[in-house]
Order: structure tokens, then C-alpha cells, then sequence
């Protein structure tokens, strides 16, 4: 969809709930105290958070908003540099020269770096649009692994998936060519960065999520569905493009996420100006500061003039760089304090170190699910333990001649073809008696048709 039409859909939305939201403090209370810091980024420091801007490659020359990034910000996110288009123009080629512009301006300035966004119904290259089926599925794929690995140990959180839920009230999936793919497209993108960069923070990240409805409520399920299932994802970003309202249930709704286990982050905000410019973004602000994960805020550009939205003034600083109403409100907002991000909230790859006293050895079973579409499939297989405890796993799969194994998850693999071997990783080597572990994999041709069989060690 036009982003224009987005935001008119959005914008209608947040008025018609207007009559139901939170009244606004009219006034914002400023911190007074002697911590008190003077810019965004120092100011959400204090509490653990970073506070970024979404940045252009091209704007880097200008002074007065490279002025005005190193100030203020801790954290950038490449507006438009490190989707597909821009680093995957022509399959297989890869382009970061203007991705890694961004990532070096923010690194040489101790910022983070959000990496946005790996896969989107949008901005994808020609040659991606025009593929289906397991051709875009591998390609896809593909693409995540590339991209990831080249900015392994670099990016603090990366969208891994933007904007996969259709907008309306049934709360499902946006029909796309990588929807048309399988609906365990999501899941497979996740599992291909983990793979690629365990470190960084996998997010997923949509628009129109930012209040308790059916759209939030259907990334709700299934963020739920992949921590249940151990798909390995972190944080879930909201990018609160904003009218002249903000859903009462704003705070409720990071809450709800964060309760099930991910950090929630702002993602790309802009607010509408209007009499309601500054207190909007202070109560955006309050809420984050309010949810111990909501780890940080990124508004999605410097100057009004910087905004994709022409016009509407939405942004903290104007047209010359001058500090808006609503950049004091902030500031103050993130000096008034709030719960410290615990350390602890970092990446949440399992851990890697091996146990030293192995438990004694017992026997295990193996059994697969297939997800498969014309000329690939992906295969989780449960690996259950017999009546002792497990101290490690190898499992053998024979697949059908013509396929080869493509990607795996959570186990190590050995051959791609024929006979393939997979044995766990450190993380999940030990299975308690009568537990499962799953791990799983993608591959091209049909998946195994026999069961697999597993050795304990
Ligand atoms: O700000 C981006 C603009 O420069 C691009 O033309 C546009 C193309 O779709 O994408 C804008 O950024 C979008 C972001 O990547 C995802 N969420 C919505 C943002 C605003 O459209």
C-alpha cells in the first residue's frame, strides 16, 4: 500500500479512538534533579536506553544534521539503506557502500545501530518481486543469511521482518509474494539471522500496532506461538507514526509484549503537529519509560524537512534545526526517569558453554513435521528422550535423491545430501527423561519420508 494511504487509514483510526483515549497531561513534569541530562541520547542513557533517529546516507555531507545526530543521539537506523533493494539490487549482489555509511557513523559515534529491515513486502528489488514459490523462499532466505553475516556483531537489533500483518480487524497475515511463500516464512527469516548474527536482537516490526487491537493481537499470537516453539525472537518494535492521538492503551500494549518475554522498542516515530505535538511525544516517551524492556526510541528522522511525511512538521527539530516544543517534552519525559533496562536484556542466544560432568547416556527417538511447498519444504523434527536423561543427540535423515538441505536450526548438520547428519548444539545437547528438544531445518526437492532415526550419546 501507498504510505500516504498508510497513514490516512492510521490517521482515521487514532481519531475515531480519540474519544476513548487517556486525557493527556496538559503539562510535563521536568526532572529538576541534578542528573538531569542535556540531550536525547544522554538522557535515555541514564536508564539504560538509547534514544535514535532514523538517518539518510545522502545527508551525511550536512553539517547541520550531522551536528545535530552527534549531539543527540545514541542509536541511527538506516532509513532506507540496508533494505533489499538497496543492498541486493541484482540477485546475488550485494551493495553495502551506503549501509555501511550509516553503520560507520553510527559506530565511530558509539551509537547503536538498527539494522531495518531484512525482509518487507515493500522495497524489494525488481528481480524479487518477480519470484514465487521456493525460488523467493530460498532468495529470501538467502538474503537475510548474506546481509546479517556482513554486519555480524555490528547491528545492536535488526528488523528482521517489517510489516507482515494486513491491516482491518482479523488480525491475520498481509498477503505478499513472501506470505504466498509459506505462512513459516517469518519463523525461517528468524532462524536464518539467528544462525548468521546469534548476537543481535531479532525484531519483528509493524505500523498501526500501537494500541490493543486485532492487528497487535495477531503479532501478539504469534510472538507468543515462537517463544512457546523456541523460534528465536528478541523484541518486537512499534513504529508509532502517529496522528493527532495516541491509543489510552499505548503503555498496556509494550506491557503485554514485554510480558511475554521480548523487548519492545519505538521504532520509528513521528507525531502529526498540532496542538497535541508535544504532549503526545511526551506520552510516548512516559511510556517507555514506564516498561523495564521498552529498551529505547527512535524517531524516524532529524528535521521536519528530513520527513517522509512532506508537510506535517512531525519531527523534534525544524526546518533549520532548531529544538521543537516537543524535543523539550521528551527531554524531560527521559530525564524524569523510569525502571533501568536491566543489563541482562541483551541478545538472547542461548548459552554456549558445554557442560563438564555429562549425565549418563540414554536412548532417544526422532520424529520430523513437514512444511513443504512446490520444490522445497522446511522440517522440524522433535527429539524426544526415552526413560533416562540425554546428554547429547545425533539424528539421521535420509532425504530424497535430487534435494539438499539448505539451512539448519538450532543443531549442527553434516552432508546436505542423501544421508544428512544433525547433532545438537550446546544449548540443547541435554534432554531430561521423557523431555523434547526440536530443532529444524530447510531444504530443497521433498523433505524425508521416512522417520528419522536418533543415537544418544
Ligand atoms: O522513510 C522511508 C522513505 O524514505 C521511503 O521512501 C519509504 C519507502 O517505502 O519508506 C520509508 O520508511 C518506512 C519504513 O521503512 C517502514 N515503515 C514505514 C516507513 C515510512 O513509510
Amino acid at each position: 500500500m501507498n504510505p500516504r494511504s498508510i497513514l490516512r487509514r492510521r490517521r482515521s483510526l487514532l481519531l475515531s479512538a480519540a474519544g476513548a483515549a487517556v486525557v493527556l497531561a496538559a503539562s510535563v513534569a521536568v526532572a529538576g534533579t541534578a542528573e538531569a541530562a542535556s540531550t536525547l541520547g544522554a538522557s535515555a542513557a541514564q536508564s539504560g536506553r538509547y534514544f535514535g533517529a532514523a538517518i539518510a546516507a545522502g545527508k551525511l555531507g550536512d553539517s547541520t544534521y550531522t551536528g545535530i545526530l552527534t549531539r543527540e543521539f545514541n542509536a541511527v537506523t538506516p532509513e532506507n539503506e540496508m533494505k533489499w533493494d538497496a543492498t541486493e539490487p541484482s540477485q546475488g549482489r550485494f551493495t553495502y557502500t551506503n549501509g555501511d555509511r550509516i553503520l560507520n557513523q553510527g559506530l565511530s559515534n558509539g551509537s547503536k545501530v538498527r539494522g531495518h529491515a531484512l525482509l518487507w513486502h515493500a522495497q524489494q528489488p525488481s528481480w524479487a518481486q518477480s519470484l514465487s514459490g521456493s525460488a523467493l523462499r530460498s532468495a529470501a532466505i538467502n538474503h537475510v543469511t548474506q546481509v546479517a553475516t556482513h554486519y555480524k556483531g555490528k547491528i545492536y537489533a535488526w528488523d528482521v521482518v517489517n510489516e507482515a500483518f494486513a491491516d482491518g480487524g482479523g488480525g491475520g497475515r498481509r498477503d505478499s509474494n513472501l506470505q504466498r511463500t509459506g505462512n513459516d516464512w517469518i519463523e525461517a527469516a528468524f532462524r536464518a539471522a539467528h544462525t548468521a548474527d546469534p548476537n543481535a536482537k531479532l525484531c519483528y516490526n509493524d505500523y498501526n500496532t500501537d494500541g490493543v487491537n486485532a492487528k497487535s493481537t495477531g503479532v501478539y499470537t504469534m510472538v507468543r506461538d515462537f517463544k512457546s516453539r523456541g523460534v528465536p525472537i528478541d523484541c518486537v518494535g512499534f513504529q508509532s507514526h502517529l496522528g493527532t492521538g495516541i491509543p489510552g492503551d499505548y503503555q498496556a500494549n509494550l506491557q503485554r509484549f514485554a510480558d511475554l518475554g521480548v523487548d519492545v522498542q519505538i521504532t520509528e516515530l513521528d507525531v502529526a503537529q498540532g496542538g497535541n505535538q508535544a504532549s503526545i511525544y511526551s506520552s510516548v516517551t512516559r511510556a517507555c519509560m514506564a516498561v523495564t524492556r521498552c529498551t529505547g526510541i527512535t524517531v524516524w528522522g532529524i528535521r521536519d524537512s528530513d520527513s517522509w511525511r512532506t508537510g506535517e512538521n512531525p519531527l523534534l527539530f525544524d526546518n533549520s534545526g532548531n529544538k521543537k516544543a516537543a524535543y523539550t517534552s521528551v527531554l524531560n519525559a527521559l530525564n524524569a526517569g523510569g525502571p533501568t533496562v536491566p543489563p541482562t536484556s541483551g541478545p538472547t542466544s542461548p548459552p554456549t558453554s558445554s557442560p563438564t560432568t555429562p549425565p549418563s547416556a540414554g536412548a532417544c527417538s526422532a520424529s520430523v513435521t513437514l512444511n513443504s511447498w512446490s520444490g522445497g519444504y522446511t522440517a522440524t523434527v522433535k527429539v524426544t528422550a526415552g526413560s533416562a536423561a540425554v546428554n547429547g543427540w545425533a539424528v539421521t535423515v535420509n532425504l530424497p535423491a535430487g534435494g539438499a538441505v539448505t539451512n539448519a536450526w538450532n543443531a549442527t548438520s553434516t552432508g546436505t545430501s542423501g544421508t544428512v547428519g544433525f547433532a545438537n548444539v550446546s544449548y540443547n545437547g541435554q534432554i531430561p527423561a521423557g523431555g523434547s528438544t526440536e530443532f529444524g531445518f530447510q531444504g530443497t526437492g521433498s523433505g524425508p519420508s521416512a522417520t528419522p532415526t536418533c543415537r544418544a550419546s
